[in-house]
């Protein structure tokens, strides 16, 4: 392993210079991956410099270099974390044995569609952002949006060069594709469902990050966990760059609720019309926020009972979230799992395999991380001292994806009929109403030191510096 070579046109840390026709072959991706940028990346930033931090190498301490850049120049790199000597496939057929460095035949395929379906939800995230620039509610907010952006840009390269490398012609054509799927295209869409959802305004970006990126967590960590072992260090290292995502995602909401409370108690009142008047946005319309982006992230986890999930982890290729951090055989064909099912009209709770209930498993740990941030955001309303407080909605709410999808199911976890739903839906889910009154507080705030009406400024700045900073310069 070399340390990360700036001067090659691919910073890496994976010994590109020494096999050509790799570098070659990435090289020639290159130009395609800056016109999809160009094209599809954020709007009208070409002239920006923007403070932002560059990996510059891959341990624990001091990783990141913070610098102006200018977006179209960032230095999109392939890094791996450090190899693990003598490292072991923790769970699964394969356990106990040597992890793979080379990708064994009889799992080419479905190695690789799992490393599209994660590359995949990099580009689309940038796309789906990609108008934001235009109405961010400060130039720290602003900055953070582009640092989101260009990290998931290396988040497909990422993955980009997991396929170039190990997948042959197979993997370029993939790397190809992952360029001509585009977010809500209706020939061509992305692959998973949340990915295909715009993020037109900043409460469902902030939304997006903590919940969405919050997915990508939890897969990132199961991916971590991988006998080939080139996926298990680049999902590492991806991993050190997604926890600054959901920190914008939670800090973003945290404020917003900050902002809220501050105008309820300058007002004296929790009348949701009154504090859209004064130009914040009420709990309520919130909560509706939350049900909707909880939801569709929900679905991300797959199908409550899944044998592909099961495959995957008994081929030792997607393992659990912290998998040895878990007290069982990690083979798990005796164990079995509580998973939720529809039975006729009920929700219940039934044991079910073990390994079919993987997504499951990896659901509720998720479920738990969601609750936590949620645990936190009413603590800042308790502290106002209004009685309101948010909540998940049931994992059954408003699904796409497996158990449930066939049926409609309230906040709290009752099959409901249609008329009960087109009844309620309205104070379930956002409205275009809502939409409407959250797109019109959206006007950018670009002025050193200033924010927008409906959102608090953060505690602190980036890197050291005062939220009064040029973190982007227009030119
Ligand atoms: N939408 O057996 P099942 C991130 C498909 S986010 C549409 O349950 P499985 C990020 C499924 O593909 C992390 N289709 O599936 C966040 C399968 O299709 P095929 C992304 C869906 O495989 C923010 C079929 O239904 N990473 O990094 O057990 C910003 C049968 O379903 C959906 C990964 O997802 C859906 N929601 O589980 C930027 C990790 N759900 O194959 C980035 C890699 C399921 O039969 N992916 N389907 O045609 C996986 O591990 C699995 O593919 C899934 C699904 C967990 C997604």
């Amino acid at each position: 392993m070399s340390s990360i070579n700036y001067n090659e046109r691919i910073p890496n840390n994976v010994d590109l210079s020494e096999n050509r026709r790799l570098q070659r072959a990435l090289e020639s991706w290159l130009p395609n991956y800056l016109s999809w940028w160009d094209e599809l990346g954020p709007e009208g930033t070409q002239g920006y410099d923007v403070l932002l931090r560059t990996a510059v190498d891959v341990s624990a301490d001091g990783w990141a270099h913070f610098d102006y850049v200018k977006m179209p120049e960032y230095r999109w790199g392939i890094f791996l974390n450090e190899p693990v000597p003598d490292r072991k496939i923790g769970f699964g057929d394969h356990k106990g044995e040597d992890v793979w460095q080379e990708v064994p035949g009889e799992y080419r395929s479905t190695l690789r569609r799992l490393i599209v379906t994660q590359g995949d939800t990099e580009p689309a995230s940038v796309e789906q952002q990609r108008l934001l620039g235009q109405t961010a509610p400060s130039l720290y907010d602003l900055r953070n949006l582009f640092q989101i952006n260009v990290e998931e840009g290396r988040h497909l390269w990422a993955m980009v060069y997991l396929l170039h490398a190990h997948f042959g012609r197979d993997g370029r054509e993939e790397a190809e594709m992952m360029l001509e799927r585009h977010s809500g295209d209706e020939d061509k869409p992305r692959i998973l469902g949340a990915f295909n959802e715009p993020t037109p305004e900043w409460l469902s970006m902030f939304m997006f990050a903590f919940f969405t990126d919050r997915d990508g967590k939890f897969q990132l960590a199961s991916l971590a966990e991988s006998a080939f072992d080139p996926l298990a260090r680049t999902c590492q290292f991806m991993l050190t760059e997604e926890a600054h995502h959901m920190f914008v995602g939670e800090s973003g909401v945290m404020r917003i609720v900050k902002r809220t409370c501050d105008i309820m108690e300058e007002l004296g009142t929790d009348d949701p019309e009154r504090i859209r008047q004064a130009g914040a946005i009420d709990l309520q319309t919130l909560q509706r926020w939350i049900n909707f982006h909880y939801s569709v992230s929900v679905d991300l986890f797959g199908q409550e009972l899944s044998t592909n999930a099961a495959n995957y982890y008994t081929q030792g290729l997607k393992g659990r979230f912290h998998e040895d951090k878990i007290d069982d055989d990690h083979i798990l064909v005796n164990d079995s799992y509580a998973v939720h099912m529809l039975e006729g009209d009920k929700i219940v709770e039934r044991e079910q395999p073990a390994l079919t209930s993987i997504n499951e498993k990896l659901r509720q740990s998720y479920i738990d991380d969601c609750q936590r941030g949620l645990n936190r955001w009413n603590k800042v309303i308790e502290k106002q001292g209004s009685e309101f407080r948010f909540s998940l909605p049931h994992r059954a709410f408003h699904r796409a994806i497996g158990n449930f999808a066939e049926v409609k199911v309230s906040p709290d976890g009752k099959v409901v009929r249609d008329e009960e739903w087109q009844k309620n839906v309205r104070s379930w889910l956002p409205t275009d109403e809502d939409r409407a009154f959250v797109t019109s507080l959206m006007k950018p705030c670009y002025e050193h030191g200033k924010i927008a009406g409906w959102i608090a400024p953060p505690t602190r700045g980036i890197h050291g510096h005062p939220f009064d900073f040029d973190y982007v310069r227009f030119n």
